[in-house]
């Protein structure tokens, strides 16, 4: 495929949206063809999904359920959004992708990460990001920045989690980025927006320029 799928991963609150677009401007601005995407969602029926994993109902959601409507979702995004954009030449920015699956899913709810690699191989087809940046921030700092944002609805289901389970979170993430250290690149959240910024797209350049190995399979 000739696109580039670059994703940005965090606990919530971090600055993946904000990061994410302001990626997509840079490259909008260099005429770089960019598709800005989010999991889950990023297609009309993936983001029927998203309602019915995010919206607190009165029957609480099952964690198998959970984890194969957010697999439904992604393997809906792919076929009908990212492929086609990285056919098409573009670089796919997203808004979280397999990773997520595995910090939340595995981290979070504690499910056996081989079998949710597995399911992520199964949903994506093997597709898997050239680069992920994980912003790393504390919980108590994500936390506040999310109740801050969040509006009269009050928090969705997965916000509404305690404490222990965001730890768990950022702990399977930041381990991730250790396994992956060629592919995550883990930046520090509490530095200014546009510090932020700055690192991301010198090091899509580069990419883009061919000076750092693109590992997307
Ligand atoms: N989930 C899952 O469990 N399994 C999966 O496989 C997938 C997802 C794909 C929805 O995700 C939920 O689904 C999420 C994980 C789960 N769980 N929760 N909760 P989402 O990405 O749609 O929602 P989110 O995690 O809550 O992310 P968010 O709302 O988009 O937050 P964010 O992207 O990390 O942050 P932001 O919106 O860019 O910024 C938040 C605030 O901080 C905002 O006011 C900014 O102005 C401010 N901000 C941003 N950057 C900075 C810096 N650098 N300094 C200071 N302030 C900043």
């Amino acid at each position: 495929m000739r696109g580039l799928l670059i994703t940005l991963e965090g606990i919530e609150g971090s600055g993946k949206t904000t990061q994410a677009s302001l990626l997509r401007d840079a490259l909008r601005s260099e005429r770089i063809p960019v598709c800005l995407t989010r999991e889950p969602g990023g297609s009309p029926m993936a983001e029927l999904i998203r309602d019915l994993i995010l919206t607190p109902r009165e029957e609480p959601l099952a964690p198998e359920s959970e984890l194969l409507l957010f697999l439904a979702a992604r393997a809906q995004h792919v076929a009908r959004t990212v492929r086609p954009a990285l056919e098409r030449g573009e670089v796919v920015v997203c808004d979280r992708f397999t990773d997520a699956t595995v910090a939340y899913q595995g981290g979070g709810r504690t499910i056996p990460e081989p079998f949710l690699r597995s399911l992520n191989r199964w949903a994506t087809g093997g597709l898997e990001p050239s680069r992920t940046y994980l912003i790393d921030v504390p919980v108590d700092v994500g936390l506040a920045r999310a109740k801050g944002r969040s509006g009269p609805a009050g928090p969705d289901r997965i916000e509404a989690e305690a404490r222990g389970f965001f730890e768990a979170v950022r702990a399977r993430y930041l381990e991730l980025a250790r396994q992956e250290p060629e592919r995550i690149v883990v930046l520090r959240g509490t530095d200014p927006e546009e510090a932020l910024a700055h690192q991301i797209r010198d090091d899509v350049h580069r990419i883009l320029s061919g000076r750092t190995p693109n590992v997307q399979r």
